[in-house]
């Protein structure tokens, strides 16, 4: 908008007889981007066009503020690395503003509420509560630590106006510590630091303090953003403490910190319509809920709204439910609250990203941009003999739907087609997310094969470019040979080496995302269970060359028919068997791993001659070592490019592409990719 032309809004306010002091302030307020002091009459320059709505300038008179009717709504995200106590921590905040009766039975990390969260014990999805603290309303964003789902936390950050840092005090800022915290920096989000598991006898608050003021430094925090309060805590018990000699009885520092740091929503509630849809939700009753936030205007059960879609085009519809977050509830509410993180129920098609806003006078926010995808697996449907017994659904129409739906709730997916109608691409940002997938689409009857997992390589100034890691790894001193042994082949560099001093070692290493695959089982092993690994996506480098995979070949069962403990007892020592004795198997089926680097077809069904005579050494006298079970997981990593894994709601089976020994081209040494 120029200078010269007068802001529209200033009409209005003087047909409502505003005095000409008020309208001077509040106009250019009215849709939230706020050029200050305002233009309209003394001639500055109005920002209207030219600044963000999150980037606005602090000011203290609001127009909302000017009716007296500030928000009393803070929305913060709480973030951290994977397993530093976050979820734990909001059960703590939940507990104590009163969310809980007396002697109401509340399930641990209640907030980790679908299935696969309770039994990994991990988050996967960000999830919204809210907290009542002397009567202002908190809302609480959590987030999952894990790299995978980091697409989770930028959404989540589009929603608050703070974020609360929670760090490990033992295990100090790990990868995705940096992550999110440069996202919450990049948004100008105030931060609290939060020391937690303070309690843990390897603690070491002063150093990781220390140790987070370098990470702020790293990641050119301004000076304002380094003015941080920071508070100790024991997440468990529930206390919290500025000061790391006294520990805390409560989380009341804690409240008071979120209250004196996270400012207030700036939000008018008279303005154009603006409410942007940050996650997802679905209720069996009420189908999809958007989780959104209001920015600017009301919103109101019963009114006609325009959607502004992603692609720029605009849809009208109704808005038949609305909710507000309280504690683990949601309220139904007749209409928003500015500033508010709400649920909309009943708008059909909706996704991650697109503003809700008025018919008339469209005011769409600028879309969400979430990191690009870095890995991806062929999904395809089973055609393996086996096909069809266990699941529901295992056309490859099923396949596709069941795919798309995927893509309405999860942005940081993509699917693209592939020459074969059986057969998608599937593209995350890790391993981890997509197995998640995988492992969703069994339980709800799903059958279908996967492949291992590749890099999304792309091309800059005709250079192939491939996705690089920052990979941490936490080993006892012992080990520390091993693991720089194992990273080499894999084009691994080291960039720094660590002694905290009690044993361990820190090594972290700048590696190919295509060097991690099967990595962590091979550690595992080699470590006795003792590494803890954590990468985070660093961007590209100059494609790598050769990186050897699995260094062994597969033993495959060569005809159809159930296992027997005399067939599998003869190959024992021709490697490790993944199956245990009377397993139907098919001809191409992966039954154990051969100790040697080429691939033996087996015959794994054969049973002992009968003979009149009573033999010594009956059947069920053979004593095999137990097989080694893969999970989903461990099948993934496991498999080399010209195999696949078969998933049924029942059964994991490894598999070759081809089936047929005849026509499968021989394995004769280590495969590279
Ligand atoms: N000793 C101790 N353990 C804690 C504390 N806070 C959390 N834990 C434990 O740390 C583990 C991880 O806690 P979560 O709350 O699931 O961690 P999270 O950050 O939500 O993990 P993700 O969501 O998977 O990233 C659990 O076993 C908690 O019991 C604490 O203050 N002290
Ligand atoms: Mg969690």
């Amino acid at each position: 908008m120029q200078a010269e032309e007068r802001c529209p809004r200033a009409d209005k306010l003087e047909k409502k007889r505003w005095s000409p002091q008020l309208i001077e302030i509040a106009a250019c307020s009215w849709i939230g981007r706020l050029s200050w002091p305002c233009p309209i009459s003394s001639g500055f320059r109005c920002a209207h066009a030219e600044r963000p709505l999150h980037t606005r300038p602090p000011y203290s008179l609001t127009f909302s503020s000017l009716r007296g009717s500030l928000s009393k709504i803070r929305n913060i995200a709480i973030i951290a690395h994977v397993d530093h106590g976050k979820t734990t921590l909001v059960d703590g905040l939940l507990r104590q503003a009163g969310t809980f009766r007396a002697n109401e039975a509340v399930a641990e990390r209640v907030m980790d509420s679908n299935e696969l969260e309770r039994e990994r014990g991990i988050t996967i999805l960000a999830k919204n509560t809210a907290v009542f603290y002397h009567g202002e309303k908190i809302n609480i964003v959590d987030t999952p630590g894990h790299a995978d789902f980091g697409g989770e936390v930028e959404r989540a950050l589009k929603m608050v106006d703070g974020v609360m840092l929670l760090v490990d005090a033992s295990e100090g800022p790990l990868p995705q510590t940096r992550y999110v915290l440069s996202k919450a920096l990049e948004a100008r989000l105030p931060p609290i630091l939060v020391i937690n598991k303070i309690d843990r006898p390897d603690a070491r608050a002063q150093e990781v303090l220390n140790e987070v003021y370098d990470l702020f430094i790293d990641l050119d925090a301004t000076e304002d953003q380094l003015e941080f309060p920071v508070l100790y805590t024991n997440a468990k018990l529930g206390q919290a403490s500025t000061d790391p000699a006294v520990p805390g009885e409560t989380l009341q520092p804690l409240f008071q910190a979120i209250l004196d740091t996270i400012p207030l929503g700036k939000g008018d509630p008279e303005g154009v319509l603006q409410v942007q849809v940050a996650n997802l939700d679905y209720s069996d009753y009420l189908g999809r809920l958007a989780i959104a936030r209001v920015y600017q205007g009301t919103l109101r059960t019963g009114d006609e709204v325009a959607i502004s879609k992603r692609d720029g085009s605009i849809e009208k519809t109704r808005i038949t439910k609305l909710f507000s977050f309280s504690g683990l509830k949601r309220v139904d509410i007749e209409a928003t609250e500015i500033d508010d993180i709400v649920a909309v129920a009943g708008v059909e098609g909706i996704t991650i990203g697109e503003t809700i806003t008025n018919v008339d006078n469209p005011a769409p926010l600028p879309a969400i941009v979430i990191d690009e995808p870095t890995i991806a697996m062929q999904f395809s449907v089973n055609n393996s003999p086996m096909a069809g017994r266990e699941g529901q659904w295992v056309t490859s129409r099923n396949l596709r739907e069941r795919l798309e739906k995927e893509l309405l709730t999860n942005v940081s997916i993509r699917v693209e087609e592939t020459g074969s109608p059986d057969s998608f691409k599937v593209l995350g940002r890790g391993e981890l997310q997509l197995s998640i997938l995988i492992e969703m689409m069994r339980r709800e009857g799903y059958e279908l094969m996967v492949g291992r997992p590749e890099i999304v390589t792309r091309e800059v100034d005709g250079k192939m470019m491939e996705p690089v890691e920052h990979l941490t790894i936490d080993v006892p001193e012992n080990f520390v040979g091993v693991v720089i042994e194992r990273l080499g082949p894999r084009r691994g560099e080291m960039v720094k080496m660590h002694n905290h001093g009690y044993g361990r070692v820190r090594l972290e290493f700048r590696v190919p995302s295509r060097g991690l695959i099967g990595l962590r089982g091979e550690l595992l092993t080699d470590t006795r269970g003792t590494i803890v690994m954590n990468s985070l996506f660093d961007g590209y480098m100059p494609h790598q060359g050769q990186i050897p995979q699995r260094p062994t070949g597969a033993l495959v069962a060569d005809r159809p028919g159930v296992t027997t403990a005399y067939a599998l007892e003869g190959l024992e020592d021709r490697g490790v068997l993944f199956t245990p004795p009377g397993v139907e198997v098919y001809e191409g089926m992966i039954i154990g791993e051969h100790s040697r680097d080429n691939d033996l077809d087996v015959n794994v069904v054969r049973e002992k001659k009968l003979t009149n005579m009573r033999a010594s050494t009956a059947d069920e006298a053979i004593r095999l070592a137990p097989p080694r079970l893969l999970n989903l997981e461990q099948a993934i990593e496991f498999i080399a490019d010209d195999e696949m894994v078969e998933v049924t709601p029942k059964s994991l089976r490894l598999r070759k592409k081809i089936l047929q020994s005849n026509r499968r081209p021989r394995r004769n040494a280590a495969v590279t990719a």
